[in-house]
């Protein structure tokens, strides 16, 4: 701890001065502060010290009730089941908001706290490697709408506890007009009182979207390179320097880190393989495989890799070529489409975009995403108009062929934007599709010879960790489909055991799934916590379909954080219902092989 210290008061001294220049900017929360703040780092400030079983929580990545959850799966070193527990209906209440305002468990990331270690994901190569001690200085910006505030802070914190703090020039938060209540108070209070003044906090008067709010972040910016990053990201170990070494080693080059996956309902941090950025012709970025010609050569697997676009919310970039290549288009709104645009513009006026290895930022991925847009419109389709106006040329019919509807929707005034693109002598879209993505499929006008299909990342099997019946201890019974174990939304219920019947077989997973007759996964609702659960397609996910085995025979819900019941054993209904773990008879079950 005494080296965080003495390296926290680094930071503190060596920016106080250089936030002189940020004076006649419109920032709120940056009143003058006390030389020493009382608790920089806060362990669990809202976490739940009153829960006295968690109290008991040892490590971060040990379960935090303690060893005596029988189950069977490690995960990445760090997956506790049981993390998201309900104890009472204030905890119900905090997950099932967080559901709706966020996507994902707040409960568990209120637990978190601000500071987590998380599993250093990079290849063991990496480790090796050696960077220049002279490398640019980084502004980090971060905007945010409504971001649950532990979210937020602990990618701040993330931050600020693995960079070092002679490349961590500042961080700058752009609040995107924000209404929620913690975010407009308790947050200035925290920047204000707990963080070192080179965080900044920038509030817009009103809502932008992430590419208006990037460039307001990025106007008050003075570090030599800007990195962007989403408002619910966790930094892994040597995240900054690979990102500096290539750009300081040309100003042109736009560099990504690997994003890493955190579960929206676990918060579990894990590895994402090395894939680079890829789009379809609906104008929508996916993921492809790296092809081999790219992997070749003696760094292998740790070099950076060429990327023909980005995801578009991690990314570092030098300052001032982001203001030459024209920062983005003003005229986007809200979300989407951005990422492709600037991708385009990358590559087609003179810079490069690689993904670097080595370097990884775990993201919170989440199903749906929380919030609308202030007029209730389809930005994405607005944005996407756009960039296919100004960069796309002819293939811009591509994207016309599938959005019909489209093909006559007003965008706007494009004319800086081609201005711009004329400004900087920028290539043809043809000459990206021939050079930088050669695998795309053009159809239609401007087919070309077809390409070998490209594979998508390989769907793996989870493992089968057991076989058998789901014994209910009290009533004797065991758990069956109440209909047809096919019938997608099936509820469960007891039934007598008949051991020579497939339809009472269940299978338990390396993911935590428990599927019936090999066919369906046992499911419980994300937003409504109070149904009961039922029987679904399964997605892989984990989530909602997430179960574990622990004490006093319990079967516990990941993401409701409640424990399965029979609802009234006296009943010969034998429904079933989630339930706040309490231990009792009606909650005990047995996996029989
Ligand atoms: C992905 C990108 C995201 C952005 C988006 C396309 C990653 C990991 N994420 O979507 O950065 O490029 O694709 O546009 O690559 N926000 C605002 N104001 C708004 C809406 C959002 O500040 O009006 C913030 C939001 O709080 C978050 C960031 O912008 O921090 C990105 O939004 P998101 O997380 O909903 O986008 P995501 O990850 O689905
Ligand atoms: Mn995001």
């Amino acid at each position: 701890t005494s080296v965080t210290w003495t390296l926290l008061l680094f930071v503190y001294f060596n920016f106080s001065e250089e936030n002189q220049s940020f004076k006649n900017v419109p920032v709120k929360g940056l009143e003058p502060q006390r030389p020493f703040p009382k608790r920089f780092y806060p362990r669990f400030t809202r976490g739940p010290a009153h829960i006295p079983e968690l109290q008991q929580k040892e490590s971060k990545f040990r379960n935090p009730l303690g060893n005596h959850v029988q189950d069977p799966v490690k995960r990445d070193g760090d997956f506790s089941p049981e993390m998201g527990m309900i104890f009472n209906e204030e905890d119900q209440e905090v997950r099932d908001l967080g559901y709706q305002k966020h996507a994902f468990n707040m409960l568990i990331s209120n637990r978190l706290g601000y500071h987590r270690e998380v599993p250093d994901t990079r290849d063991a190569k990496c480790r090796e490697k050696t960077y220049p001690s002279e490398l640019p200085f980084a502004s980090v910006i971060i905007c945010f709408y409504n971001e649950a505030l532990s979210a937020l802070l602990r990618t701040v914190h993330s931050v600020l506890d693995r960079t070092p703090a002679h490349l961590l020039h500042e961080i700058i938060l752009v609040d995107d007009n924000s209404e929620l209540a913690d975010l407009k108070k308790d947050l200035v209070d925290y920047v204000k009182t707990q963080l070192p003044k080179t965080t900044k906090l920038v509030r817009n008067e009103k809502r932008e979207g992430l590419i208006r709010g990037r460039m307001i972040g990025a106007s008050h910016a003075t570090g030599q390179v800007l990195v962007f990053l989403d408002s619910h990201c966790e930094v892994n170990e040597m995240w900054l320097q690979p990102l500096l070494t290539p750009i300081k080693e040309d100003r042109r080059t736009v560099v990504c880190p690997v994003i890493d996956i955190i579960s929206a309902d676990t918060l579990t941090y894990s590895s994402s393989p090395v894939v680079r950025g890829g789009f379809n012709w609906g104008l929508h970025f996916k993921w492809d495989l790296v092809p081999l010609s790219e992997l070749e050569g003696p760094e292998g697997a740790t070099a950076p890799i060429k990327s023909p676009t980005m995801a578009g919310g991690l990314f570092a970039m030098d300052r001032e070529y982001f203001n030459e290549l024209g920062q983005y288009d003003s005229g986007m709104d809200i979300w989407g489409g951005e990422n492709l645009e600037i991708s385009f513009r990358i590559w087609m006026c003179g810079g490069r975009l690689l993904i670097i290895p080595c370097s990884r930022v775990g993201h919170i991925f989440r199903k749906r995403r929380p919030y609308g847009s202030p007029g209730g419109q389809d930005t994405m389709a607005h944005n996407s108009l756009r960039l296919a106006h100004v960069w796309m040329d002819d293939y811009k019919e591509q994207y016309f062929a599938l959005r019909p509807e489209l093909r006559t929707r007003s965008y706007g005034n494009i004319t800086d934007r081609v201005e711009l693109r004329r400004r900087l002598n920028c290539k043809s879209f043809k000459w990206y599709l021939d050079n930088i993505y050669p695998e795309m499929q053009v159809s239609g006008p401007n087919a070309k010879a077809p390409q070998p299909v490209f594979i998508n990342r390989a769907q793996k099997r989870p493992k089968i960790i057991q076989r058998g019946r789901l014994y209910h201890l009290q009533t004797n019974k065991c758990l069956v489909a109440q209909g047809h174990p096919s019938q997608k939304g099936g509820l469960v219920v007891i039934r007598e055991c008949d051991y020579n019947d497939q339809n009472q077989v269940w299978v338990y997973n390396e993911d935590h799934e428990l599927i019936l007759n090999n066919l369906l996964c046992l499911d419980v609702s994300e937003t409504r916590s109070s149904d009961p659960p039922r029987l679904m397609k399964c997605h892989g996910s984990g989530g909602s379909q997430q179960w574990s085995f622990g004490k006093n025979n319990r079967l516990y819900q990941v993401s409701v954080g409640q424990c399965m019941k029979v609802a009234d054993p006296l009943s010969h209904k034998g429904y079933v219902a989630m339930a706040i773990c309490d231990g009792s008879l009606p909650q005990q079950w047995h996996f029989e092989s």
